[in-house]
């Protein structure tokens, strides 16, 4: 596989974009480093500045809710406000989980806060403080956020301490791994630690779909990484860069547990956000990883191969116009959000990034029934959900969707009314889409009990 990876490599193919249809707009500009975007079920992007700020941007009109100033939060070079996760049943349970560095008496460090969303205010509330006293530094901070199977996934950076990746004792260069109410897990690889996996340099996107967790990470001077983290495994740093390929690699990663990345560049790219795309606006890019950039400023597509563990194919769409891009996140009708990474990093600058939409607008055009076509209850739901179509059409599909826009179910509709069995849905709010020989029709949110 490593040839033909090696292969695919030399033969990345460079477009300007990546089809015709796909168009770039401008949501909104003069913001200061948006470092995550989530796309949350109340049809928002939800985001952190690097200066404290926690927002959310509604996509159509560009209007920005400023939800919390958070004070405590420090600047310092690649250090400030960074990762963000919403609960995944936000519905019931409003909870937004941050990550920012501070300064205590001087020393520099990281911490893990969740907040309360209170919709009459539309402001957060009731910080609480889950993890904390992450050791920080000027760079290799971390810290992506990701919540999958219940549990808050928190990437950490080495803190510019090499050593500190490869003892399990520290959580610096390392997955951790904790409850949402901050607990720590039973079943982790060390008991009474919330260390998942280490060996890490400083990963800076982290993405589930297919039962995997695909993380991205920036390497030194050489092999920025993909890879799929796995429960107790070393992922290398500072002893592997890459590959295990080298007599001394290749001896560590023997003794060591070692997991390989999926793809490693050199030159470094400076990898960031990460997101699972599989949508039919654009299918092209259907059933791959999209990174983000920021050295290199190009999205990245990495195609997954059958069993959605290797990368069979890289395409490249250059973003250069934008210069660095910090992340991405997917909505569920199949539209791009990327955030650019330009603002001088102390903040004293102008506030000059953006968050852009890549989107075919030719996608949504093509109708053939009204809004009101599209009928589906009980909502909130228990066991199953009836969905109501006009009488006349032809072949419909319908998709459902978790807020991450992964496809949890689908199936063709085959009757005006159709019963569709949901028990085995976590509770939770999903969007449901239903679609017309590919062309997105319709879309409802609902509510799992
Ligand atoms: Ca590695
Ligand atoms: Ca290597």
């Amino acid at each position: 596989m490593r040839k033909l990876i090696y292969l695919l490599a030399v033969l990345y193919v460079f477009v300007e974009q990546a089809n015709a249809q796909m168009t770039v707009r401008v949501v909104r500009d003069s913001l200061f480093i948006p470092w995550e975007l989530v796309y949350g079920p109340d049809n928002h992007i939800w985001f952190t500045q690097k200066n404290g700020y926690i927002c959310r941007l509604e996509p159509t009109s560009g209007r920005i809710d400023t939800l919390y100033n958070e004070t405590n939060t420090r600047i310092q070079s690649e250090g400030g406000m960074l990762g963000l996760a919403l609960h995944p049943q936000f519905a019931t349970q409003p909870y937004v989980y941050v990550a920012y560095n501070y300064s205590d008496a001087s020393v520099y460090k990281e911490r893990i806060v969740r907040y309360t969303y209170n919709s009459t205010l539309n402001a957060l509330q009731s910080p609480l403080i889950l993890l904390d006293n992450i050791g920080a530094a000027n760079f290799h901070n971390g810290c992506r956020l990701l919540i999958a199977d219940g549990y808050l996934y928190i990437t950490t950076g080495d803190a510019t301490v090499t050593s500190n990746s490869q003892n399990t004792g520290v959580i610096n260069g390392k997955i951790l791994r904790i409850g949402l109410d901050g607990s720590m897990p039973t079943d982790n690889p060390i008991s009474g630690s919330a260390v998942w996996s280490w060996g890490h340099r400083n990963a800076q996107g982290m993405v589930f779909a297919n039962g995997r967790l695909y993380e991205s990470e920036h390497g030194d001077n050489s092999d920025d990484e993909v890879n799929i983290i796995e429960k107790g495994r070393n992922y290398g740093w500072p002893s592997v860069k890459g590959y295990c390929n080298t007599t001394a690699e290749i001896s560590f990663c023997a003794d060591s547990n070692v997991k390989e990345p999926l793809e490693a560049w050199t030159p470094t790219l400076a990898v960031c956000g990460i997101d699972y795309y599989d949508h039919p606006m654009f299918p092209q890019l259907q059933k791959s990883l999209l990174m983000t950039t920021l050295k290199d400023s190009t999205l990245y597509q990495l195609k997954l191969n059958a069993t959605n563990d290797d990368i069979s194919a890289v395409n490249k769409t250059s973003l250069s116009k934008y210069r660095r891009l910090r992340d991405i996140c997917i909505s569920p009708d199949g539209r791009i959000y990327i955030s650019t990474s330009n603002s001088a990093s102390s903040g004293t600058g102008s506030k000059i990034d953006r968050i852009i939409e890549l989107y075919d607008p030719l996608y949504n055009s093509i109708s053939t029934y009204e809004k009101e076509a599209l009928i589906i209850f009980p909502n909130p739901v228990k066991d199953e959900i009836t969905i109501k179509l006009k009488s006349g059409l032809g072949l419909v599909s319908y998709s459902i969707l978790n807020i991450y826009g992964q496809r949890l179910m689908s199936g063709v509709l085959n009757n005006v009314s159709n019963i569709i069995d949901v028990k085995a849905l976590p509770v939770g709010q999903y969007n449901i889409l239903v679609q017309d020989e590919g062309k997105l029709n319709m879309s409802k949110f609902f509510l799992k009990q």
